[in-house]
């Protein structure tokens, strides 16, 4: 890839006037670099270019890798930092091999694309992992959801819904309320209703697009909090686990991470084995995320896989010996994994959503750096609304309570939106 550098020259004009100036439009000048550096060590194409693929994207940089991101738009978080960005549509077959003509290495920062096509790519040779086979899985919440249960894992109760009618008599089982949930392309609680009654059942299946969509139903889980971990996992099928964290959600997006969770080492322990079998029964190689409930009974119920990097691994950056994302890239590259052990006695991460429409600028950042121990994040969208993932704000401390301190307070301190 040619890389183009825009300088830009600043003609000034004196006109005829005495004592006017003229000030000329800047001439854009493209000059092409020298032939730059020797070839990458190994080059990495991600699909799709949002916040995921920009931290994955600074972990492989570290390393001398070379990005190439696929993206339906020229501009994203993560093509700032790729030497190419193919612009195309993730469900496109043609688009996907164009990604791998390019690279040695194709990995994912979201779990929504069509599994067929990732088959595709798999099947010209490309190297792709997490595989077709583990997206296929995990992609699909009911075939995940039956994978967990086949393997022996706590899950919800859950069954099948073809028609609103399935609903009524999936609740004589389940009882109400229960969670209607989409089986693909929803996250951040993007795709569930939860039904109160018969009498909301019309409401949640033309709110989700029952007709279009597939949909399944869940038993309602009263749980006492979220916790969550994070895995990667090798091509050798070695695993690394991050601490158990907590999640603190409001709306169904993440605010606030707490690491580690403060919950018994029984309860920790037994996270852990759930979650590594977790990453085992769907054989995911890379980095993946396992959303767990503990329950008000002191059980724990897996809630949702993600096979990709994750919200509420954000903190290992500055957290960890090994990041979420640098591990990644080690597993999807076939390279040793680094230790995901803490580096502090705790950590907290604050996410930075937007308040309202308005530019991906961030108002504040000056008075956030200005807080010792406090590591802002900007992903450098071109846009926000309320409730857009725009950056986040990770402190370490001598306990929770002081790192959560330290970042609400830096966070408190950044705003995006409400500036167009
Ligand atoms: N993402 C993917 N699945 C869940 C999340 N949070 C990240 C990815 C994706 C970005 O969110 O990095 O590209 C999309 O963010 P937005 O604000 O454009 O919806």
């Amino acid at each position: 890839m040619l890389t183009l550098l825009l300088r830009l020259q600043f003609a000034t004009k004196i006109t005829d006037r005495p004592n006017m100036r003229e000030i000329a439009q800047p001439q854009p000048v493209l000059a092409r670099l020298p032939p730059r550096r020797p070839k990458a060590a190994r080059t990495l194409g991600i699909v799709g270019g949002g916040q995921l693929a920009k931290m994955l994207a600074q972990s492989a940089l570290q390393f001398g890798c070379d990005i190439v991101v696929l993206e339906r738009k020229d501009h994203s978080p993560a093509a700032s930092l790729a030497t190419e960005t193919v612009i195309g549509d993730w469900d496109n077959p043609d688009s996907l091999l164009a990604l791998g003509s390019l690279v040695d290495v194709v990995t994912l920062e979201n779990e929504f694309v069509d599994a067929d096509s990732l088959a595709a790519l798999e099947q010209f040779g490309h190297q792709l992992w997490p595989a077709a086979a583990t997206i296929r899985t995990v992609q699909d919440k009911l075939s995940q959801k039956r994978a967990l249960a086949a393997a022996g894992l706590p899950v919800p109760r859950f069954a099948p819904v073809s028609a609103p009618t399935a609903i009524a008599s999936a609740a004589e089982n389940l009882g109400w309320p229960l969670v209607l949930k989409k089986r693909r392309n929803g996250y951040d609680g993007k795709g569930n209703f939860t039904v109160r009654s018969a009498a909301d059942i019309d409401r949640a299946w033309a709110y989700l697009g029952g007709d279009a969509n597939g949909l399944y139903v869940e038993e309602f889980c009263s749980f006492d909090r979220e916790l969550a971990m994070m895995l990667t996992r090798g091509q050798d099928g070695a695993i690394v686990a991050y601490p158990l964290v907590e999640t603190i959600q409001r709306d169904h997006i993440c605010h606030v991470v707490k690491a580690p969770a403060v919950v018994t080492p029984e309860i920790a322990a037994r996270a852990a084995e759930i979650s590594r079998k977790a990453v085992e029964t769907v054989a995911c190689v890379g980095t993946m995320g396992v959303e767990l409930f503990l329950t008000k009974d002191g059980n724990i119920l897996v809630n949702e896989l993600a096979p990709r990097v994750h919200n509420s691994g954000h903190y290992t950056i500055e957290a960890c010996v090994c990041s979420q994302f640098e591990n990644h890239v080690r597993a999807v590259m076939g390279w040793p994994l680094g230790s995901p052990a803490m580096r502090a006695p705790a950590a907290a991460m604050v996410n930075l959503l937007g308040a309202a429409k308005g530019s991906g600028t961030p108002h504040g950042l000056s008075q956030a750096l200005a807080i010792p121990g406090a590591h802002p994040h900007i992903y450098g969208k071109s846009g926000t609304s309320p409730g857009r993932k725009m950056g986040h704000v990770t402190a370490l401390g001598k306990n929770i309570d002081d790192a959560i301190a330290t970042a609400q307070r830096a966070a408190d301190c950044i705003q995006f939106g409400g500036d167009t």
